[in-house]
């Protein structure tokens, strides 16, 4: 909020079109007044003679022009349509003035012309309004309170937000660190599980490979054994052969002895007959 001094100052020989529309008239100037030291929103009007009826009756009392009133420094003083063609005109009082004259803070009269100082007499003139600064203070005041409540809540918010992903995130973080510790403990523990597996396939297949040859040594010896009682078994069945050969010669002379035998005892039986018969 700003007070009237400062806002003749601020505008002083400038152009204020607050609207954008039609370029610096009386009414833009008022507009920037009526915000930014009374505190006031927006005015609707086609021309400035509208807001004797437009004003917002909350920050302003109405105070008519009769012929002993003197308008006091900050009131808004409001030109009939008469005076200006259908839309009068709007000044800010300084203060400064009698019952004839009065001077104010105003823009775009004549024509064109920027924010200055201008004293008039009270032609055509509704009135003023008096501001309710104090009212004024109060509305901005709860706007800005309402507004910084609403910021207050939103930031709150998202600070409650931020801190919610924040700790997400890290959960989430810690997570992936467990569980890369995890796998680098649970793939170092399979690794040495593996070495000691393939280690012990290694010894068992050395020792296997010792009692191969174990077994091989054995059955060379054996086989050699095999062979030189199969050379016996040779030599001896030869002999057999050969004491066979040699019976079947004995037996054969035996029999021829045995023909002789017979025929000897043939004789000698001849013999005895004979002998008998004789008488010998
Ligand atoms: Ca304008």
């Amino acid at each position: 909020m700003m007070k009237f001094d400062e806002f003749v100052k601020n505008w002083n020989g400038k152009f204020a079109d607050f609207d954008g529309w039609f370029g610096a008239q009386c009414f833009d100037l008022f507009q920037f007044y009526n915000r930014d030291v009374v505190g006031g929103s927006f005015v609707p009007g086609n021309g400035a003679a509208d807001i004797w009826a437009t004003y917002p009756k909350e920050l302003y009392g109405k105070v008519d022009n009769t012929p002993d009133a003197v308008p006091q420094v900050g009131d808004v003083v409001i030109w009939k349509g008469s005076f200006n063609g259908g839309v009068g005109h709007v000044g800010i009082a300084t203060g400064k003035g009698d019952i004839n004259s009065f001077e104010c803070f105003e823009q775009n009269d004549p024509t064109g012309s920027s924010s200055h100082l201008k004293t008039y007499k009270y032609d055509y003139i509704y009135g003023w309004l008096r501001p309710k600064i104090e009212s004024g203070c109060e509305k901005r005041y709860a706007t800005l309170a309402a507004q910084y409540s609403e910021l207050k809540e939103k930031s709150q918010k998202d600070y409650d937000k931020l801190l919610d992903d924040f700790i997400k995130l890290k959960g989430e973080k810690e997570k992936v660190v467990r569980d890369y510790i995890d796998y680098q403990e649970q793939t170092a523990a399979e690794i040495a599980a593996k070495i000691e597996q393939a280690e012990s396939l290694q010894k068992q297949a050395s020792e296997m490979t010792a009692q191969l040859s174990v077994m091989a040594g054995q059955i060379k010896s054996a086989l050699g054994e095999k062979n030189a009682t199969q050379a016996k078994l040779e030599a001896l069945d030869v002999k057999f052969q050969a004491e066979i050969h040699q019976q079947e010669i004995l037996r054969g002379e035996v029999a021829t002895l045995r023909g002789r035998l017979a025929k000897n005892i043939k004789g000698y039986k001849k013999t005895e007959l004979l002998l008998a018969i004789l008488g010998w």
